[in-house]
C-alpha cells in the first residue's frame, strides 16, 4: 500500500493492519486481575471475538462502571436444549440474570464484568458456541427463516445458511488461544503483521457486512435490508423442492441525524443461483466489497454506499468475474408479510412448535412473569429445540403431542399464556437494547417502549383499531438496530427523551419510511400520531395497512406542501 493511501485510512483501518491476527493486547489484560478494563485499541479487536465493553450509563454521573457485552453466532437462531441451558446458566453466573433476543436471531449477555469474561466466553465454546465473528468487519449472524411450517424447504435453507455462515468465518487462532486455551498468541510482532486472512486479507472488511436468507411468501429476516440476501425459489410443482435462489446485495439501516451523506438502503436484484452456488456467490460479493468499500471514513464504508455510487451492474459484473459464473434473472417471487408465527402449530413432520412472544427480546424473570425459569424447565425436562426470531421472539420446535400439554401448563404456572399472548401491534414490533448498556445510545428504547405501546393500544382501542397488525419499531439513535426504517411506524431517538417519527414502510418490509415529525418529546408521540391514524380508520381503502395509507394519502400531500413552500 504507498504511503498516500495509508495516510488516509482510518484509524481502524490502520489497527487492523497492525495486528491482523485480531489478537492485540487482551490476553495480557484478562490475565491482570488489577485491571477492570480492556485499552482502546483493544475495544475495536475484541468486537471480531464477539465481545463490546460498556459502562452502565446509569450510574456514570458516580464514575465509569465498566461490564462487557457478549453475542453468539447462531446461524438462522437455531439452539438445542443442552445449549440453551448452558446460556441460562452462563447468564446468572456471570451476567445481568437476563438474556437478550437479538434483532439477528442471536443472544447477548449483557453487565459481565472483567473477571467473569473468559470463563462466560470459555463456557459458551464449551457448549460448543462460538462468538467469534458476532461483531466486527466480517460477516455477523446469518439470518434465516426460524419457522418450521415451511417443512423440508426450511431444513434446506437453514443448512445452506450455516453453510455460508461456516465459510465466511475468520481463520485468526486468535479467538482460541485466547478464550478457550487462556493463553495468548504465541507469535512476534513480525508474525502478527505477516498474517493474512485467506478470505478476508490483512484489513478485514471496510465495515460490517449481514446475509439473510428469507423462504417467500415470508419475510420474517427483513431480506432487503441487508447487504446480502437470498430469497429461496422453490419449485411451483413440487414446493419442497429448492431450486436456488434470488440475489440481493446493498441494503442497509444505519445512518447519522443531520448527515444526507448516510441513508438507509433496501437491496437490489443481482441475479439468480442455484443451491450448489451459494458459497462461491457469497464470497465473491464479500470480496467484490471488501476491494470496493471506503477505508476512510467508516460513516460511508457499508457495501449499501458502494451499490448506490458505482450502480447494480458495475457490482453484478464484478461478483460474476468473481465467482467465475453468470448470475441467471431474478425469478419472478413475491414476499408479503413478516411471519412470526404464535402459539401452537403443527409441524410437517407431525411434531409442533410453539411461538412466544418476547417482550423487546428480554429474557428474564419478575414477579408475574418468569420466562428465564420457564425456558429453562422445559429446556431441561421437555429438550425442544429453541429457535429465536429476527422479531426478538421465540420458536419452541420438534415438540412431540405428549409434551404439548405439559409444557402449556408448565408455562401458565410461570405466568406465561400460549393463545392470546398479545395484540398484533405488540407481536410485530421490536425495540433495541438502547440504554443502560449501548454507548451509542440518544434516547430509551426497550426500557420505554412497552408503556408507549400501552399508550397506543389504548389510543387505537378508542377509535376500534386495536386489532390491526401494525409493525412498530423504536431505536434509541439513527443507528437502526431494530430496523426502524422498514417499519409502518418507526420512532427513532434523537436526543434524551426526543424521537423522530418517520411513517410508511410496508407491511412485506420492502419499503422505506419516510420523515414525519422530528423531535417529538416521548410523552407526546401518541397525540403526534392520533391525527393520521384517525384518518387512516376514515380513509383507508377496504383493509388497507397503516403503511400503505401513508404511501398513499399522506406522501403525496407532503411532497405537494414541500412543492409549494419550495
Ligand atoms: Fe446494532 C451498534 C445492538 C442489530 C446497526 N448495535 C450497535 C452496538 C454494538 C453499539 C456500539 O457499537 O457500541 C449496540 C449494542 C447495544 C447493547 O448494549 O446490546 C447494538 N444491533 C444491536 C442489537 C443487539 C439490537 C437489538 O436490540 O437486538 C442487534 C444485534 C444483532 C446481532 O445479533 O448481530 C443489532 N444493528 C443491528 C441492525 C439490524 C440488523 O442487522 O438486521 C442494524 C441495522 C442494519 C445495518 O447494519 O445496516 C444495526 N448497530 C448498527 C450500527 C449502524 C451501522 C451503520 O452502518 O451505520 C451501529 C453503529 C456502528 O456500527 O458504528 C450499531
Ligand atoms: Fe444502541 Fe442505537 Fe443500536 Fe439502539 S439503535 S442499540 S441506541 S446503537
Amino acid at each position: 500500500m504507498s504511503p498516500s493511501l495509508n495516510a488516509q485510512l482510518s484509524k481502524n483501518e490502520l489497527l487492523k493492519l497492525a495486528d491482523p491476527t485480531l489478537a492485540g493486547t487482551l490476553a495480557e489484560t484478562l490475565a491482570d486481575p488489577a485491571a477492570d478494563h480492556i485499552c482502546e485499541d483493544d475495544e475495536q479487536f475484541i468486537k471480531f471475538h464477539g465481545i463490546y465493553q460498556q459502562d452502565d450509563r446509569d450510574l456514570r454521573k458516580t464514575g465509569k462502571k465498566y461490564m462487557f457485552m457478549i453475542r453468539a453466532r447462531l446461524p438462522a437462531g437455531v439452539v438445542p436444549a443442552a445449549q440453551y441451558i448452558a446460556f441460562d446458566k452462563l447468564a446468572t453466573a456471570y451476567g445481568n440474570d437476563t438474556l437478550r433476543i437479538t434483532s439477528r436471531q442471536s443472544l447477548q449477555w449483557h453487565g459481565v464484568v472483567k473477571s467473569g469474561l473468559r470463563a462466560l466466553v470459555k463456557g459458551l465454546n464449551d457448549a460448543l458456541i462460538t462468538t467469534i465473528a458476532a461483531c466486527g468487519d466480517v460477516n455477523r449472524n446469518v439470518m434465516a427463516p426460524p419457522t418450521p411450517s415451511q417443512g423440508v424447504l426450511s431444513d434446506l435453507v437453514i443448512a445452506d445458511a450455516r453453510r455460508v455462515s461456516d465459510a465466511l468465518i475468520p481463520e485468526t487462532r486468535a479467538y482460541h488461544e485466547i478464550w478457550v486455551n487462556g493463553q495468548a498468541l504465541n507469535l512476534s510482532t513480525e508474525e502478527k503483521q505477516a498474517f493474512e486472512d485467506p478470505l478476508y486479507g490483512k484489513q478485514y472488511l471496510p465495515r460490517k457486512f449481514k446475509t439473510a436468507f428469507a423462504i417467500p411468501p415470508l419475510n420474517d429476516t427483513d431480506v432487503y435490508s441487508n447487504c446480502l440476501g437470498f430469497v429461496a425459489i422453490a419449485d411451483p410443482a413440487d414446493p419442497t423442492r429448492l431450486l436456488g435462489y434470488n440475489v440481493l446485495a446493498g441494503g442497509g439501516q444505519g445512518m447519522s441525524h443531520g448527515n444526507a451523506a448516510t441513508y438507509p438502503r433496501v437491496a437490489d436484484d443481482l441475479g439468480f443461483v442455484t443451491p450448489d452456488k451459494v458459497v462461491d456467490v457469497a464470497k465473491a460479493v464479500l470480496t467484490a466489497y471488501r476491494d470496493s468499500g471506503d477505508r476512510t471514513n467508516r460513516k460511508h464504508a457499508r457495501l449499501k454506499y458502494v451499490l448506490a455510487e458505482r450502480g447494480v451492474e458495475w457490482f453484478r459484473a464484478e461478483v460474476e468475474k468473481r465467482a467465475g459464473f453468470s448470475l441467471e434473472p431474478t425469478r419472478p417471487v413475491e414476499l408479503t408479510r413478516q411471519g412470526d408465527l404464535f402459539g401452537w402449530h403443527k409441524q410437517s413432520d407431525g411434531r409442533w412448535f410453539l411461538g412466544l412472544y418476547v417482550e423487546t427480546g428480554r429474557i428474564h424473570d419478575t414477579a408475574k412473569y418468569r420466562l428465564k425459569s420457564a425456558l429453562r424447565q422445559v429446556a431441561e425436562l421437555y429438550a425442544p429445540e429453541y429457535r429465536l426470531t429476527p422479531t426478538q421472539n421465540l420458536l419452541m420446535a420438534n415438540v412431540s403431542s405428549e409434551h404439548k400439554y405439559a409444557i402449556t401448563a408448565l408455562l401458565a404456572e410461570h405466568g406465561i399464556q400460549v393463545e392470546r399472548q398479545a395484540r398484533s401491534l405488540r407481536l410485530n414490533s421490536m425495540a433495541c437494547v438502547s440504554l443502560p448498556t449501548c454507548g451509542l445510545a440518544l434516547a430509551e428504547s426497550e426500557r420505554f417502549f412497552p408503556g408507549l405501546l400501552d399508550r397506543l393500544e389504548g389510543a387505537l382501542g378508542q377509535l376500534g383499531l386495536q386489532e390491526e397488525d401494525l409493525i412498530i419499531r423504536m431505536t434509541g439513535c439513527p443507528n437502526g438496530c431494530a430496523r426502524p426504517y422498514m417499519a409502518e411506524i418507526g420512532f427513532v431517538g434523537r436526543a434524551p427523551n426526543k424521537y423522530n417519527i418517520l411513517l410508511g414502510g410496508g407491511g412485506d418490509l420492502q419499503r422505506l419510511n419516510r420523515d414525519y415529525r422530528s423531535s417529538v418529546k416521548g410523552e407526546d408521540l401518541v397525540t403526534e400520531l392520533l391525527p393520521v391514524l384517525t384518518r387512516w380508520k376514515n380513509e383507508r381503502i377496504g383493509h388497507e395497512r397503516f403503511g400503505d395509507f401513508v404511501a398513499r394519502v399522506i406522501w403525496p400531500e407532503q411532497d405537494a406542501a414541500k412543492a409549494l413552500s419550495a
